[in-house]
């Protein structure tokens, strides 16, 4: 999990063939109002539901109709969940696929964050309340990707909740030892659902926990984020992958995330229930955020550091530190603190 960093050649690089491709996506917006003329002047609301390349399906909110659109130059990245306003174009051909512009986007809720190669903070997913985080006995659970995960969900107001899917494939003994290493979570206070999206045990836990909140599910490629969703959704037909058998690791079979709704079964209005599959990941960095704010990410460590002799307390090996005192008489847990330490260290200082 070691972050990577560029240096400034690289960056510099890989910023211009940004710029680049930027530049080529906006023409196209270009070409496209020249293209179409006119937009509607009615305003209309929407949600983001899958944005690729230079295009977008958004859910119009009054019809619920999933309609492709352009993007309005000087708008900056839309994701996932994020409340727009789109317009209508006029006068389409009949073939054309493109039928609106998204003109302008309303404020965020929250946005989950991680940052790109150039080490700036890119949004993933916007307006969510919560934090699927899906882990799987193989592709085999990692807990220095679960912490990750936990500080950017903390940091980000957005509540985390873990799963372990795949238990259908575990024994007895297997679903012990597993359950034990998440229990450092569950002690903490994180929920914790355990499914199976093949034999569909433990759907109904995961539907109580799911109903009436915006979720975005992650975690490594090869842990089940898709086909969990279409165990609750058969109609959504999200394409799965195989796991490796040479290396255990998925196959990186998402490549965009997309939104999805559980209808209401009492009425058809808000709160709906969404679902956000987004693509598995290697490594989730968080060397764009502030050192100082990494122990608001480990919520029972932060706790203790009231009881730090120093202000500063870096809680490395400085005296009277509330944590390494916590960690002598049981309280925290030894591989969370070195998992926050091991944070820190990857994070620059600015
Ligand atoms: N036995 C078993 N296999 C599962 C379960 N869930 C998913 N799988 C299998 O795991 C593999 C990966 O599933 P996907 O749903 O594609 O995984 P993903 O997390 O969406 O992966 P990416 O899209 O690459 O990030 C597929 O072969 C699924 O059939 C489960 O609960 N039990
Ligand atoms: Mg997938
Ligand atoms: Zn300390």
């Amino acid at each position: 999990m070691a972050g990577r960093k560029l240096n400034r050649r690289q960056q510099w690089r890989i910023q211009k063939i940004q710029d680049e491709r930027l530049a080529r996506v906006k023409n196209k917006q270009q070409n496209l109002s020249e293209k179409f003329g006119q937009l509607d002047e009615i305003l209309h609301s929407g949600t983001i539901v899958s944005h690729f390349g230079a295009t977008l399906d958004i859910e119009a909110q009054s019809s619920g109709h999933i309609i492709r659109c352009a993007l309005r130059q000087n708008i900056e990245t839309l994701v996932c969940g994020d409340k727009i306003v789109w317009q209508k174009l006029q006068n389409l051909p009949e073939d054309e696929q493109v039928q609106g512009v998204v003109t302008a986007l309303k404020p965020r809720k929250t946005v989950l964050a991680r940052p790109d190669f150039t080490s700036q903070m890119k949004p993933v997913a916007a307006n969510i309340d919560q934090l699927l985080i899906v882990t799987s006995p193989i592709p085999e659970l990692n807990e220095g990707l679960i912490d990750r995960y936990l500080v950017a969900a903390e940091l980000s107001n957005i509540q985390p909740v873990l799963m372990l899917n795949k238990i259908d494939t575990l024994s007895d003994e297997e679903r012990n030892r597993l359950e034990q290493r998440l229990k450092v979570y569950q002690d903490i206070g994180y929920p914790i659902i355990y499914t199976s999206a093949k034999s569909q045990d433990g759907m109904d836990d995961l539907l109580k926990q799911l109903e009436g909140q915006v979720s975005v599910f992650v975690g490594q490629s090869g842990v089940g984020k898709s086909s969990i969703i279409n165990a609750l959704l058969p109609d959504a037909h999200i394409k799965e992958g195989e796991v490796s058998l040479a290396t255990n690791k998925g196959t990186h079979t998402t490549s965009v995330s997309r939104l999805y709704h559980i209808q209401n079964q009492q009425s058809d209005s808000d709160p709906h229930t969404s679902l956000i599959d987004s693509p598995g990941v290697r490594e989730f960095g968080l060397w764009a955020i502030n050192k100082e704010d990494v122990i608001h990410g480990f919520i029972e460590l932060q706790e203790q550091t009231h009881y730090c002799r120093f202000r500063d307390c870096k809680h490395l090996n400085e005296p009277n530190c509330g944590l390494l005192e916590a960690l002598d008489k049981g309280k925290i847990s030894a591989q969370r603190l070195e998992s926050y330490q091991r944070i820190v260290n990857s994070v620059e200082s600015k």
